[in-house]
C-alpha cells in the first residue's frame, strides 16, 4: 500500500535526553522494599524505552510504502545506509532492553544482600541506557528525516501532472502561480526555489490537474548536481506526467538558450519517454523575433537528440494568467489519463 508522507506526522521520535527526563520524573522513591523499589526502578527504564522507540515500527512501514518520487527526495538528504544504520541501532536497543529486563529482574530477586540488590539493578538500568544511549546520533537523523517528510508536498500519483521544469529564472514558479491558487516565491534572481512544491487547476472537463513546481536545473550531468537540483531531477524522473519545460530567450536569460536546451538533453536519460512540451517564456517582453529565433534553436537542437518524446514547441508569456492557463489546459488535454494505483 502507498504511505503518503504526512503520515509521518503521527510518529513521534524522542531524543536520548527527553528519554532520560521521562525516567528521572517517573522514578519510584521509598515506601516499599528494597527488592522491590529496584525492580519497578528497573522496570520503568525499561518500560519508557520501549514505549518512547515503538515508533520504529510505523516508521519502517510508511518508509518501506513511500512513493519512489518521496523515497529519492529523503535520500538526497539521508542516504539509505545512514538511515538502515539508525532503525537497526533503535531496533537493537529495544531487543537489548528486553533482555536485560528479563535477566536482571531475576538477579534482583536472587541477590544475597540490599548491596548487591542495589549494585546489579543499577547495572542493568545502565545497560538498557547506554543500548539507547548509543542510538543518539541515530535518533536526532531519524527525527531530521521525519520532520522532512512532513513537510514534503502532498502528491497524488493518481492525478493527471504537469512537472514544470527548467533553467533557473526561466518563469517556472510564475507559470505555478498563474494557473493555479499555490504561492510559489518569484524573484528577479536565479535558484529563488528550493524545493519541489505543488499547485492544482480543475481543467475544462472538470478533471482535476496537478501542476508541480521544481528548482532550476543547469547544464551539467546528473550526478554532478547539487541537492537542490537532485530534488528538480526526482520529480522529473519519478513522477509520471508531462514535463512543461521553460526557455527564456530574453537577453537577460540566466543562461542562453543552447545551453538551456542542454539541461534538457541532460536529463533525457531520466525522463524515461514523458511527453515534453518546451514553452519560449517571457513572450510578452522577448517580443516575436526573439521567440520565433528560440524556437528554431530548440527545434534543430532536439531534432536528433534520443530520448525526447516532444510533445510540441509553444510560446507563452507566463505572466499573463489567461495564456498560462490556456497553455494548461492544452496540455492537460494531451496528457493521457492516469491510471488509479
Ligand atoms: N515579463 C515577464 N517576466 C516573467 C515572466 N515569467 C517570469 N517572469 C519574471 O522572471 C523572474 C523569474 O521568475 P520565477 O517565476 O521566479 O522563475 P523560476 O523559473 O521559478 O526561477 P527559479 O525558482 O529561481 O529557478 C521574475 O522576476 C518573474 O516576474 C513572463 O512571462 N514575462
Ligand atoms: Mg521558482
Amino acid at each position: 500500500m502507498k504511505r503518503e508522507p504526512a503520515e509521518a506526522k503521527r510518529i513521534q521520535i524522542p531524543t536520548y535526553e527527553e528519554v532520560l527526563e521521562r525516567i528521572k520524573s517517573r522514578y519510584p522513591g521509598r515506601g516499599r522494599t528494597l527488592v522491590d523499589r529496584e525492580i519497578a526502578r528497573l522496570q520503568l527504564v525499561y518500560n519508557i524505552v520501549m514505549s518512547k522507540t515503538e515508533f520504529v515500527r510505523d516508521l519502517k512501514t510508511l518508509l518501506s510504502g513511500l512513493h519512489p518520487f518521496y523515497k529519492k527526495l529523503v535520500a538526497i538528504e539521508f542516504p539509505e545506509e545512514e538511515l538502515e544504520r539508525a532503525i537497526r541501532c533503535v531496533e537493537k536497543a529495544r531487543r537489548v532492553a528486553q533482555n536485560m529486563w528479563e535477566k536482571y529482574r531475576f538477579l534482583i530477586l536472587a541477590s544475597e544482600n540490599k548491596r548487591e540488590a542495589l549494585r546489579i539493578s543499577a547495572e542493568g538500568r545502565g545497560r538498557i541506557l547506554s543500548a539507547l544511549k548509543r542510538c543518539r546520533r541515530g535518533l536526532e537523523t531519524l527525527r531530521g528525516m521525519v520532520k522532512l517528510l512532513k513537510d514534503l508536498p502532498s502528491i497524488d500519483p493518481t492525478l493527471k501532472t504537469i512537472i514544470v521544469a527548467g533553467a533557473p529564472s526561466t518563469g517556472k514558479s510564475t507559470f505555478v502561480r498563474s494557473v493555479s491558487r499555490a504561492r510559489p516565491d518569484v524573484a528577479p534572481y536565479p535558484f529563488t526555489t528550493k524545493n519541489v512544491s505543488i499547485g492544482h487547476f480543475t481543467a475544462k472537463n472538470g478533471e482535476k490537474v496537478q501542476v508541480i513546481d521544481t528548482p532550476g536545473l543547469l547544464d551539467r550531468p546528473i550526478d554532478q548536481m547539487n541537492e537542490i537540483e537532485r530534488r528538480a531531477a526526482a520529480a522529473l524522473s519519478e513522477l509520471e506526467g508531462c514535463i512543461l519545460f521553460l526557455v527564456d530567450p530574453t537577453n537577460e536569460a540566466y543562461i542562453d538558450v543552447e545551453k538551456q536546451v542542454a539541461i534538457l538533453k541532460a536529463v533525457s536519460t531520466i525522463i524515461r519517454g514523458k511527453p515534453v512540451v518546451v514553452a519560449v517564456n517571457k513572450a510578452d517582453i522577448a517580443g516575436p523575433r526573439l521567440v520565433e529565433e528560440a524556437k528554431a534553436k530548440i527545434a534543430r537542437e532536439l531534432e536528433n537528440t534520443q530520448g525526447i518524446n516532444l510533445a510540441g514547441i509553444r510560446w507563452l508569456a507566463a505572466i499573463d494568467e489567461k495564456q498560462a492557463r490556456e497553455l494548461a489546459e492544452w496540455i492537460a488535454e494531451s496528457i493521457p489519463g492516469r491510471r488509479k494505483e
